[in-house]
């Protein structure tokens, strides 16, 4: 009798420690990179997955995402984070905002944070659920400014390189108006000359304004270096007063040149690979939020920029060997989802097209990709609805219209979005009147439920076999 309850214990124990061995070797954390530029959507997006997961998570709004339609999730809740030196996502503000009676838009961030989320399921299949029949995994997801993830392309260029295609991109047609001050400075800046602090301050405060112009007036994502926009504690650091000068040859030790190429070099090594290195090494999957539409707004030059700028930072997220934060890092990254945002800012036929613009624009990035043993999918998505579609009858022809509120005005308002091109077009394929897409304020929250377009695909891609 003695020795079977012995044997009863010792199973237990044993079935225990096998538990916590379990728990610890397989995957319970899960790092979430919600990357893209700045206006792309990250924070609408991290507010979304919460309050569907954390309360709208049923097989009606969720059908896509097989934990839920499975009937298996069991509740999801914001628990502490890990990294005890970042501050929370401030998910009470942004869902107030969504949800209150005229909804807005939580406001853009200025500094990095984060905010981990425990679902609990039960377990489906295979080695876990015969020792446990429920499951919990951390999802853990970083917001940061957008204009920080452009800096990234910078780490794997030098001071040269990134000054002559810097001052290319400044000197396109639909550039060059913002930029006539700041060059017209530099035409009469003498690189080689011994440092004068006044000059290289006023220079770079011209090219910080210049930035700042250009954030505000068009959508161009790539504005390096990224903390001149959003310098959080380094406002005034030297590290911060750099621009970009054409080459110079016969530069000296004390040269201006040789000082601007050392404070671009610090700005790398002391800003951005920190910030990197902390935050985008150990992530397991990654979504890329993609402003298409704005893109279009602003014309060939921007989506064209837009292209670039996309494909140098997937170039340095490059899973591959010769990726450079492979090299540094060691990432784990094993699914990216591309997704064109806010899709309903256009019909629900038309949401396919952005898709495949998207896809068009990430060229061979995607291969790369793929290649290096990455799963990646592209999707259009809106993670918080803004508009509702709607049927206009005119004249016997059905036409495709969006109904919603359009950002800054008061009125609701029916439209018919333009086509959007399914693949990248150049200036001369481009419309005679460009594009005109409209922005909206949220819908409306319906019994305190906010709607989506495609988030349960966009989870279900993303973090739906880690719930298994
Ligand atoms: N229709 C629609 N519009 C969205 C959605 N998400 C964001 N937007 C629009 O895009 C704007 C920017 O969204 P944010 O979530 O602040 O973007 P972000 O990537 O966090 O931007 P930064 O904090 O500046 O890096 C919002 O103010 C909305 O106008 C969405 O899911 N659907
Ligand atoms: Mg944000």
């Amino acid at each position: 009798m003695k020795a079977k309850i012995v044997t009863q214990k010792a199973l237990d124990k044993l079935k225990n420690n096998t538990q916590k061995a379990l728990n610890r070797s397989l995957d319970r954390h899960i790092k979430l990179a919600v990357t893209g530029f700045s206006g792309s959507g990250k924070t609408a997006f991290i507010s979304a997955l919460v309050k569907h997961l954390t309360s709208q998570a049923n097989k009606q709004n969720l059908p896509f995402f097989d934990v839920v339609r499975e009937d298996r999730l069991i509740a999801a809740k914001q628990v502490p984070q890990r990294a005890l030196d970042i501050p929370t996502f401030d998910y009470q503000g942004a869902s107030a905002c969504l949800l209150a009676e005229q909804p807005t838009w939580p406001a853009s961030t200025e500094r990095i944070n984060t905010l981990t989320l425990a679902l609990k399921f039960h377990t489906h299949s295979g080695l876990r659920a015969h020792l446990s029949p429920t499951s919990t995994v951390y999802l853990e997801l970083i917001d940061y400014p957008g204009e920080w993830l452009a800096d990234l392309p910078m780490l794997s260029q030098d001071y040269q390189t990134w000054s002559r295609n810097t001052l290319e991109l400044l000197q396109r047609d639909k550039y060059k108006p913002y930029s006539d001050a700041f060059l017209s400075l530099l035409d009469v800046f003498n690189a080689t000359d011994d440092v004068d602090e006044h000059v290289l301050k006023t220079l770079a405060q011209s090219y910080q304004q210049l930035l700042c112009r250009l954030k505000d007036k068009t959508k161009l994502a790539q504005l390096q270096p990224g903390r001149m926009l959003i310098p959080s504690d380094l406002a005034g650091a030297p590290v911060l007063l750099f621009f970009p000068v054409m080459p110079v040859d016969d530069t000296h030790e004390s040269s201006q040149y040789r000082q601007l190429e050392a404070r671009f070099e610090a700005y790398k090594q002391q800003v951005v690979m920190p910030f990197y290195k902390q935050h985008f090494c150990q992530f397991d999957r990654q979504l890329v939020l993609v402003d298409v539409l704005s893109a279009l707004n602003d014309g060939p030059d921007t989506l064209q920029a837009q292209r670039e700028a996309l494909q140098h930072v997937m170039q340095v997220f490059n899973y591959g060997k010769s990726g450079l934060l492979k090299r540094l890092f060691y990432p784990k990254i094993d699914k990216v989802l591309f997704a064109a945002n806010k899709c309903d800012h256009v019909s629900p036929s038309q949401q396919s097209d952005i898709a495949l613009l998207l896809n068009d624009m990430l060229g061979e990035q995607r291969n790369e990709l793929r290649f290096s043993g990455v799963a990646v999918d592209t999707m259009a998505i809106s993670s918080v609805q803004s508009t509702q579609a709607k049927q206009v009858n005119d004249n016997g022809q059905h036409l495709e219209c969006v109904y919603g509120k359009v950002l800054g005005e008061n009125d609701w308002t029916t439209y018919l979005p333009p086509q959007p091109p399914n693949h990248c077009i150049s200036a001369q394929q481009w419309p005679k009147y460009g594009f005109e897409f409209l922005s909206f304020y949220p819908q409306k929250a319906q019994q305190g439920n906010l709607g989506h377009v495609r988030l349960d695909h966009a989870l279900q891609f993303l973090i739906g076999d880690k719930l298994v």
